[in-house]
C-alpha cells in the first residue's frame, strides 16, 4: 500500500487524526465540522486564551455555539493547543490564517509565512496539508511547496500532500454553512487533489475537485472580485442617477424584476469587511508582477474608496440646503459595522465618513446595536456607542444611516430625526415625498 493509499484510507475510516491551524471565524467551524465527522481534531492557535476557552468547551465565534464545542471536547474529539509540535502526529492540517492588506495596500502574508514555517519543522510522511487561506494564485505552489517540501526532503504527491480549498464561510448566515456548502479543492498534483478530496468529503456535503491549486485560488478571487466590482457598478449608477434626478433605489428595484441574467446589488457608503475590498487587490497586486493592470479591479476600487467622500459631500449639499452648515452640527452615524446584523467593524466605511465628518468641523457621534466601542487604528480617535439611541437621535442636526442594522425602530427614528441622510434606503417607503430625509 503506497503512502497516499494508506492516508486516503484513514481518512475514509475517519481514524486520521486532524489539525486546524488558526482558530478564527473560518477556523474554528471547520475543526467542529470535522470533529462532528468524527475524526479527532487538535485546533492550534498561538492565542492561548481561544485555546483556554476552547479546552474548556466554549465558544467565542457566534456561528459555533458553546454546546457543540463542550459536546466535543467532552468525547475527546476536540482539544486545542498553542503546541504546534502536535503537528508531528498528525495526518492532515487545514491552514486557515488571515491574509490582510499591508498599509502600502500589498499582500500581508506573514500569517502564512508563520504558519508554514511552525509547520515544516514537523513535517513527515503521510500528511496532507490544505491551505484555506484567500490569497494570490500561485501561494500555494510558490509559497508553502518549497517552504514544507525541503523539509526532510519529501516528495509533494507521493510522501506529502498539498492542496488548496478556498474558505467560503459568511459570518452570520444560517442557511449555507460550513458543512453544506460546496467546497473547491484543487492540489499541488492530482495525487494531492484526491487525497485532500478524500479527507474533506468525509466532514463536507459537497467538494469540487478542480485540476490545480491555482484554479481553486483564482475561483476564490473571482467569487470576491465578482461583488466587489458589482458594488462599484452600482455605487457609480447612484452618482449617475443623482445628476439625472432618477431615483436608484427604484431603478435597481426595477432591473431585479427581472427573473434571469441580473444579480441585485445595492449602493452604499463604501466597501466594508475582510474579505470584499482585499481579496480582489490579491489578484491585482499579483497581475501587477507581470505587468499586467487589472483595470476592472482597480476601477471599482477607486469607486468603492471613494463613496465615503461622495457621502459626506452630499450631506454637505443637503444641509447647505436647508441653510444648515456642516461645521459646528451634531451628527449622529447610525451603525458602525460593516454590513448589516453583524458586530464586525472591520474596514467599515463608517470609519471613513466619521473622518471627514470630523475634518469638516462636525460633532459626531454614533450609535451601533452590536459595537459598544469603536477605535480608528490608523488616525487614532475612538468614541463609545451613545446610550440612549432616540434621545441622541432627537439632539442631531442631522442622522446618517451608514449600516441598515435590521434592529433598528426606522419610523422611530425618523419621526424623532430632524433630517437622515439615508445611504442604504434603510428608510425606504418612509423617505417617499418626506423633506427630512435624503438618500443616497
Ligand atoms: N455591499 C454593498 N452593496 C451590496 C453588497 C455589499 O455596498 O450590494 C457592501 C457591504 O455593506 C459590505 C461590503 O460590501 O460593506 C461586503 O459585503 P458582502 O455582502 O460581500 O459581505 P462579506 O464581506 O461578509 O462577504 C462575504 C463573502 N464570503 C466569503 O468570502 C466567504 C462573500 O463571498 C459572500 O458572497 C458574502 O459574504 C455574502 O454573500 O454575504
Amino acid at each position: 500500500m503506497t503512502i497516499k493509499e494508506a492516508l486516503i484510507q484513514k481518512f475514509q475510516t475517519r481514524s486520521a487524526r486532524v489539525a486546524v491551524l488558526g482558530l478564527g471565524y473560518v477556523g474554528l467551524p471547520l475543526a467542529v465540522v470535522f470533529g462532528q465527522a468524527g475524526f479527532s481534531v487538535t485546533g492550534i492557535d498561538p492565542d492561548a486564551r481561544k485555546v483556554e476557552k476552547l479546552n474548556r468547551g466554549e465558544s467565542y465565534i457566534p456561528d459555533v455555539s458553546s454546546e457543540e464545542v463542550s459536546s466535543l471536547v467532552r468525547s475527546g474529539r476536540l482539544r486545542a493547543t498553542t503546541d504546534f509540535s502536535v503537528l508531528q502526529e498528525m495526518d492532515g492540517v487545514s491552514i486557515c490564517v488571515p491574509t490582510p492588506l499591508r498599509k502600502t495596500g500589498d499582500p500581508d502574508l506573514s500569517f502564512i509565512l508563520a504558519a508554514t514555517d511552525e509547520l515544516a519543522r514537523y513535517m513527515h510522511p503521510g500528511i496532507a496539508v490544505v491551505l484555506e487561506s484567500t490569497t494570490y494564485p500561485g501561494t500555494t505552489r510558490e509559497i508553502l511547496l518549497p517552504r514544507l517540501g525541503a523539509a526532510q526532503g519529501l516528495t509533494v504527491g507521493v510522501d506529502w500532500f498539498l492542496a488548496f480549498s478556498p474558505e467560503r464561510v459568511d459570518p452570520g448566515r444560517r442557511d449555507w454553512t460550513t458543512v453544506n456548502t460546496p467546497k473547491v479543492m484543487g492540489g499541488i498534483t492530482e495525487a494531492c487533489g484526491e487525497v485532500a478530496a478524500a479527507w474533506y468529503g468525509m466532514a463536507i456535503q459537497t467538494v469540487h475537485h478542480v485540476s490545480s491549486a491555482e484554479v481553486a485560488e483564482m475561483a476564490k478571487l473571482l467569487e470576491n472580485t465578482f461583488r466587489m466590482i458589482n458594488i462599484g457598478l452600482v455605487n457609480e449608477l447612484a452618482i449617475i442617477c443623482e445628476r439625472l434626478g432618477i431615483d436608484v433605489w427604484e431603478v435597481i428595484d426595477a432591473a431585479a424584476t427581472k427573473p434571469f441574467g441580473f444579480m441585485k446589488f445595492t449602493p452604499g457608503p463604501g466597501l466594508g469587511g475582510h474579505c470584499i475590498p482585499i481579496d480582489p487587490l490579491y489578484l491585482s497586486w499579483r497581475m501587477k508582477t507581470v505587468n499586467y493592470k487589472t483595470r476592472f479591479i482597480e476601477l471599482a476600487d477607486e469607486i468603492n474608496a471613494n463613496m465615503p467622500h461622495y457621502v459626506v459631500t452630499r450631506l454637505l449639499e443637503a444641509m447647505n440646503d436647508r441653510g444648515a452648515t456642516l461645521k459646528g452640527s451634531r451628527v449622529l452615524v447610525l451603525g458602525a459595522a460593516y454590513k448589516p446584523d453583524v458586530d464586525d467593524p472591520r474596514e467599515s466605511p463608517a470609519f471613513d465618513v466619521i473622518g471627514l465628518l470630523q475634518k469638516k468641523g462636525a460633532q459626531v457621534s454614533y450609535h451601533d446595536p452590536y459595537i459598544p466601542h469603536i477605535r480608528h487604528e490608523h488616525d487614532g480617535w475612538e468614541m463609545d456607542c451613545v446610550p440612549d439611541l432616540i434621545q441622541a437621535v432627537r439632539q442631531a442636526d442631522a442622522v446618517v444611516i451608514i449600516t441598515n442594522h435590521s434592529v433598528y425602530d426606522y419610523p422611530a427614528i425618523v419621526r424623532e430625526a430632524k433630517f437622515i441622510f439615508d445611504t442604504r434606503n434603510a428608510t425606504g417607503p418612509l423617505a417617499k415625498g418626506n423633506p427630512k430625509i435624503v438618500r443616497l
